[in-house]
């Protein structure tokens, strides 16, 4: 078939509502389960593109719901692009923002499934579309949040053990300060240099609360603390970095590349939280990566804790990058009790190894997922088997 008589057929948002494996405590929510936005769209020439935007704790996080981004996509997003040429996924996401403001999670599902699409079509891993790959396989930190230090000190252990994970992201900011850092010092000084121990609080602390745990976390062995302080106070963040102590990572003050430029601009961060729904795709993302790089800022590949398409939508981008200095924290399907992968992805020595298939490189269990997703007839979330 002639590529430019290809086009987008059908486009289909699935929200699934998954349990997570123990609850996962952030300053903002605690998560007892982990609602996806899956994107499906099929084109006229039989080829179905995936793409993600799950976020965390409804509105809690960002100012996109899984509910709005339904709404969003079905009535303005998907008739943008029902009957349009499906092979060039830079020209529809340029139409889209002509008529979209905002919505970068929504956008970035579109995009992440045109490309997918495309990839497959040219039976290329998408990677290959991003200037192909520089490394095969990622390293892939986990964070320890259940809320009890023994806990989260056993949970450590295991993973070190099972040879999964040896860097360690601790969710801090509801407690107290002092409660915080001796929770964080006691799994520090029980997993030693066997591991790396890095915190984010999500924007919980102020300023001064911030001066003075980055001191005591950097004291206890902490190697990175991620957004202590609200993301939009930019001047806060490079009066803490220019403390000089323990490295400052920034994350929910990083949507996109105008406060990549910024923070870029005013030395408000060490290292970037690079993740490709707060980038509004992975094109956004490839771009903010270049200011990093311009900059001298380090990188971290960051996650929403989507599932499986999301995820590895990460992964294809984040393996086309020379420098990678912080690793990622691409274990969002690892947190979910269900499987929606006919293969699921594969975690060993402390890395996700990157499907090598064309364009995400896996293939979705749609038999799981039409059980699973959250409008089928009669289902509630307890009837889960
Ligand atoms: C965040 O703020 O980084 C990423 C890992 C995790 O446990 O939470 C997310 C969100
Ligand atoms: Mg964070």
């Amino acid at each position: 078939m002639n590529q430019a008589s290809i086009t987008i057929d059908r486009v289909e948002v699935i929200l699934l509502r998954l349990p997570t494996i123990r609850p996962h405590q952030l300053s903002v929510a605690t998560m007892r389960q982990q609602h996806l936005v899956l994107v499906r769209l099929d084109c006229s020439d039989g080829v179905t593109g995936w793409g993600e935007a799950t976020t965390i704790g409804g509105l809690a996080y960002g100012e996109e719901s899984p509910e709005s981004m339904r709404v969003n996509i079905d009535a303005y997003m998907t008739p943008l692009l029902v009957g349009r040429d499906a092979t060039s996924p830079l020209a529809r996401m340029a139409e889209l923002r002509e008529s979209v403001r905002g919505n970068r999670f929504a956008l970035c599902a579109l995009e992440t499934a045109l490309f997918d699409a495309q990839a497959r079509r040219l039976d290329v891993p998408l990677s290959t579309l991003f200037g192909g790959r520089v490394r095969d396989s990622l390293p892939v930190a986990w964070t320890l949040a259940s809320g009890d230090t023994a806990r989260d000190i056993a949970e450590a252990e295991s993973m070190l053990a099972a040879r999964r994970h040896r860097v360690f992201k601790l969710k801090i900011g509801a407690r107290a300060l002092a409660d915080d850092v001796a929770h964080v010092a006691a799994i520090k000084r029980a997993l030693g240099d066997a591991a790396s121990v890095r915190v984010d609080v999500n924007q919980a602390w102020d300023e001064t609360e911030a001066t003075r745990g980055m001191r005591m976390l950097g004291d206890a062995g902490v190697d990175l603390v991620e957004q202590p302080i609200d993301g939009k106070n930019v001047e806060g963040m490079r009066r803490l970095r220019a403390l000089g102590g323990v490295a400052l990572m920034a994350d929910e003050a990083l949507q996109g590349l105008v406060d990549a430029f910024r923070l870029a601009e005013r030395r408000a961060a060490d290292v970037f939280a690079l993740k490709i729904t707060q980038s509004g795709g992975l094109c956004g993302a490839q771009k903010v990566a270049a200011i990093a790089g311009a900059a001298n800022i380090a990188l971290y590949g960051g996650t929403m804790l989507e599932g499986a398409v999301g995820t590895v939508a990460s992964a294809q981008l984040f393996a086309t990058f020379d420098r990678l200095a912080w690793g990622t924290e691409l274990f969002g399907p690892l947190l979910l009790t269900e499987e929606i992968l006919r293969t699921p992805l594969a975690y060993r020595d402390f890395a996700l190894q990157l499907p090598t298939g064309p364009g995400l490189g896996i293939a979705l269990d749609e038999d799981r997922i039409a059980f699973l997703r959250e409008d089928r007839a009669g289902r509630t979330f307890h009837s889960l088997p």
